[in-house]
């Protein structure tokens, strides 16, 4: 639509009253605000949208600079609420051009005839929440003010573009242009010299094309960013055909995936694949053209394991010095200063082999930084580069930018949000913000937003803010306002899922870091869409939990709490287990519960590799007991940890635990040799616990024959096995040896009784039952016996024990009896550490590379090993050699 045409109606409306009031205000006219306001309006809401420019798109209205498109494949970062839009749209390539998205998102706005409530070239100038009348009072730049119930931001993330920072733009005598705000009838290059400053999506995206233009390109780079082929062309005919196939299942796909584009989760990691399977996992990848697909398909600790991303990223710099003929150049544009994905990568078309054009000239600003810009070019700490103009894609102030530079915002008791953000942005679900009611963030920081597709999110966002306040009114509210608890929990929750990934390892936008001064901190939530999705509702069916409801005609409502209190990877474990309604383990009789484990841990990705896995025998309490021995790819002979599986005494076995043996292998250095001992109901108490000490002794004697070095052994066990390791501490005690420096117990059993509080609040749902810990002492031992500290340790003498680390788990029923052990052992006198997790339940240890979150405690606890042994901390793994077969 003409901009007079849409001025003229904006000041019709303007016009009419002196305050406009309506139900909902809505700021931004992109994806965002164009489905709010024809949802608000389904949902039987007057609406107002106020959008500073002069008409619909969004970021796709402003970034109109040569080569600006979407990265994420256009059939996916389309509208998906009507399955009627979908088909009256064709888009026309793989990766739509700015114009294509921006007619689309024209073509939308006219279908559902939303223009005639969208006030164009209208800046809001303050946002203030009105206690009395409960609502916002909105004053704009241009026409009436308005009142709103509630005032929704759909401002986009990157939509605040950051001043250029540098001395002297003022100076500069020729054109300056910024990507972020291009001139709508365009900007002519053709024979001038042209400096880009910025190497981000933008300017890798505009850097080939303004290469062909102009007749000189200098670009300079601060940070070299990995960019991908696009390979753009029409849809890709398998996508497309997935697509029209099952519109409907593919779109739900989306919505349940990570990213918000439907590819599976992958599961196998990358030391599960030999070199050539890795080489042609990346080469297709890279020929598929596909960002989503190449973060997330090659292997599954890509994002999440340093050394896992370290494979992607070398192949990826060993392409960039395959296209860039300079090496001094092709050097320069290799990144090494983040891990691939940390900072958002590029798709680009033709950007490397730019750089072999004789016009273009890379400037790399790490070894000559720009110390001002002059009335003629550019001048570094080593040269002066005269230009015509100076393209800034220098990026935005990404995700908190448009919402807080925009405008103040007043919530509750006149406090400002540039206040409550002083910090970085805090909010509960990235979608409101305690002290603020009514008002609403679409892709709000807090939410997957930006590490997403951002249209599957902005559905998600925007069908869940129209429902709740739908719900609301239905109900007889009219506030809806975050709990300080559930957002101080959110923030916790956004931690705990930024600590699995490798954002934190880059400076970036994500974090903030690209604005000088900005608090730091990962700002998008980073546990993936459909995990996002879950909590949102999780949040509705559990009674709007952590909102504070009001009205007039109702009486408060407020189910204070935290959503989510799990680890992220625990909360995905545990709801994968509930998903799959297994019979209780306890039903399926012994024989039947060790195939069922046994065939769970089939499911586990293999343990790494370590130096050496070998199988033995040893001597147990009443006969020959096997054991499995891992050794570490250093030199010998090495500490023994002598190991004990967890299983309850009746399940598992000396390979049970195996992803944990190598784990704790490679970490600490030392020989892990994990015992079988017997089971129960065959052989009940104390045979486990007799065979534990009867293992250890033999293991002491039978020292230097493993490998290892004279000197004292450690033990460690979990669960069961944590029990049999303290067990066999009391036991070397008072029997005359062996020496033990040390014990290791994660998630002991240590007394028998089933009253204290963990076992009652985690008696369900966290996968070791209450049920199922009474069928284990059932099954092992008669509650004559279950005194003797043989099994109940906590009931023995404590005097003189080994040093202890004693790990427990919050949402686990054995937490307060591990707890109460290592209190009384440290009354007693013995050295002891422990390690209370977070949110963890009771495998999560055991769970390598499964729950990540537990790496840090693996690590704690390695190091608690070493000390025993008075080594020095954690060493990091030896590369492995090929793992070969013991004797
Ligand atoms: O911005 P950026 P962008 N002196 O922040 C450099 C989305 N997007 O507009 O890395 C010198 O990524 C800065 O250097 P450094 C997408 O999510 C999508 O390119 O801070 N250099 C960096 O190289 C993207 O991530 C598409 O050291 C300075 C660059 O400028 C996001 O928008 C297309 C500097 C800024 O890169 C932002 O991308 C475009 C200074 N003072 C954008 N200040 C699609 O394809 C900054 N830089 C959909």
């Amino acid at each position: 639509m003409p901009e007079a045409m849409v001025a003229s109606r904006a000041s019709e409306s303007a016009s009419s009253a002196s305050t406009q009031q309506v139900d909902a205000a809505v700021v931004g006219a992109g994806f965002a605000g164009l489905y709010l306001l024809h949802r608000l309006r389904k949902a039987g809401f007057s609406a107002v949208l106020l959008e500073e420019a002069g008409d619909v798109g969004g970021t796709w209205y402003w970034n109109r600079y040569p080569g600006a498109r979407c990265d994420i494949q256009t059939i996916d970062y389309s509208y998906s609420f009507d399955p009627e839009l979908e088909t009256a749209w064709k888009w026309s390539e793989k990766y739509a051009t700015q114009p294509e998205i921006l007619r689309y998102l024209g073509f939308v706005a006219d279908r559902y005839d939303l223009r005639r409530d969208i006030r164009f070239g209208t800046k809001v100038t303050s946002a203030n929440w009105d206690q009395a009348a409960q609502r916002w009072q909105i004053a704009t730049d241009n026409g009436a003010k308005v009142s709103c119930r509630y005032y929704i931001m759909a401002t986009g993330c990157l939509s605040a573009p950051k001043p250029p920072e540098i001395d002297g733009v003022k100076e500069f005598r020729g054109e300056v242009y910024f990507t972020g705000r291009w001139p709508h009838d365009g900007v002519k290059l053709a024979g001038k010299r042209v400096a880009v400053i910025g190497t981000g999506s933008s300017g890798i995206q505009a850097i080939p094309l303004i290469a062909q233009e102009a007749a000189q390109l200098t670009v300079f780079q601060r940070t070299p960013n990995f960019a991908l082929p696009a390979h753009n062309g029409p849809p890709p005919a398998d996508r497309l055909a997935a697509l029209e196939g099952d519109r409907a299942a593919y779109r739900a796909q989306a919505r349940q995936s990570l990213a918000g584009v439907p590819w599976p989760q992958n599961t196998v990691v990358s030391w599960q694949l030999s070199d050539a399977e890795r080489r042609e996992r990346f080469e297709t990848a890279w020929a598929a053209g596909d960002l989503v697909y190449i973060l997330t398909q090659l292997w599954a600790d890509q994002g999440v394991d340093v050394d896992g991303n370290k494979i992607v990223a070398d192949l990826i710099r060993e392409k960039i010095r395959g296209i860039v003929k300079d090496p001094e150049t092709a050097a320069a544009l290799t990144p090494h200063d983040h891990p691939f994905g940390a900072k958002r990568p590029c798709l680009d078309t033709n950007y490397y082999a730019t750089y072999n054009r004789p016009n273009v000239a890379l400037v790399n600003l790490r070894k000559e930084p720009i110390k001002a810009i002059t009335a003629t070019g550019i001048a570094t700490d080593k040269r002066s580069f005269d230009v015509d103009v100076i393209v800034f894609a220098t990026g935005f102030d990404a995700m908190t930018g448009a919402i807080l530079a925009v405008h103040p915002i007043t919530g509750r008791d006149g406090k400002a949000l540039s206040d409550v953000w002083a910090q970085g942005p805090q909010t509960y679900l990235g979608l409101t913000v305690a002290g603020f009611p009514n008002l609403f963030m679409i892709t709000g920081p807090g939410s997957p937003s930006v590490l997403s597709n951002m249209a599957v999110s902005i559905e998600q966002h925007v069908d869940w803010v129209v429902d709740r306040i739908a719900a609301l009114r239905d109900a007889g509210f009219t506030t809806m306002e975050a709990t300080d608890t559930a957002q101080a929990g959110w923030a916790k929750h956004m931690a705990d899922c930024a600590s699995l990934t490798l954002h934190r390892l880059a400076n970036t936008w994500y974090t903030g870091a690209n604005v000088p001064g900005k608090a730091q901190g990962v700002m998008p939530y980073t546990g993936g869409v459909g995990p996002y999705r879950s909590i949102c509702d999780e949040v509705v069916g559990r009674g709007m939990l952590g909102f504070r409801l009001t009205g007039p005609d109702a009486a408060e409502q407020c189910n204070d709490g935290e959503v989510v209190r799990l680890q992220p990877d625990v909360r995905l474990v545990l709801g994968l287990l509930a998903s799959l309604n297994l019979p209780p383990i306890e039903s399926m009789g012994a024989q039947g519960a060790r195939d069922f484990v046994n065939e769970f841990n089939k499911g586990r990705p293999f343990g790494r590799p370590v130096g050496e896995v070998g199988d033995g025998v040893l001597l147990g309490a009443e006969g020959p007991l096997p054991y499995k021995l891992y050794r570490p790819a250093t030199p010998g002979p090495h500490r023994i940890v002598v190991y004990f599986h967890g299983g309850g005494w009746v399940l598992g076995d000396q390979q049970s635990d195996d992803p944990f043996c190598r784990d704790i292998c490679r970490r600490t250095d030392m020989i892990i040799v994990s015992v079988g001992y017997r089971h129960a109901p065959e052989h009940r108490f104390p045979a486990a616990a007799e065979d534990g000490y009867a293992a250890t002794r033999w293991i002491a004697e039978h020292a230097a024959e493993l490998g290892g070095k004279p000197g004292p052994l450690l033990v460690a066990g979990w669960s069961a096995g944590g029990n049999i390791a303290a067990v066999t501490c009391q036991l070397a005690r008072d029997r005359g040896g062996p020496e033990i420096a040390g014990q290791l117990l994660i998630c002991p059993v240590t007394d028998c009784t089933f009253d204290r509080p963990s076992y009652i609040d985690n008696a369900a749902n966290y996968f070791l039952t209450r049920g199922l810990m009474f069928w284990f002492w059932d099954l092992y031992c008669s509650p004559a016996d279950r005194t003797d500290p043989r099994v109940s340790p906590l009931r023995g003498k404590l005097a003189g024990l080994p040093a202890a680390f004693v790990t427990t788990c919050e949402f686990d029923p054995l937490r307060d009896e591990g707890i109460a052990y290592a209190e009384a052992m440290a009354a007693a006198g013995v050295p002891v550490e422990q390690l209370k997790a977070r949110g963890h339940f009771h495998s999560s240890f055991t769970m390598v590379d499964v729950v990540i979150t537990g790496v840090a405690g693996r690590i704690q606890m390695a190091d608690a090993l070493r000390r025993f042994a008075g080594l020095p901390p954690e060493v990091k793994p030896a590369p492995p050699k090929l793992e070969a077969a013991a004797s």
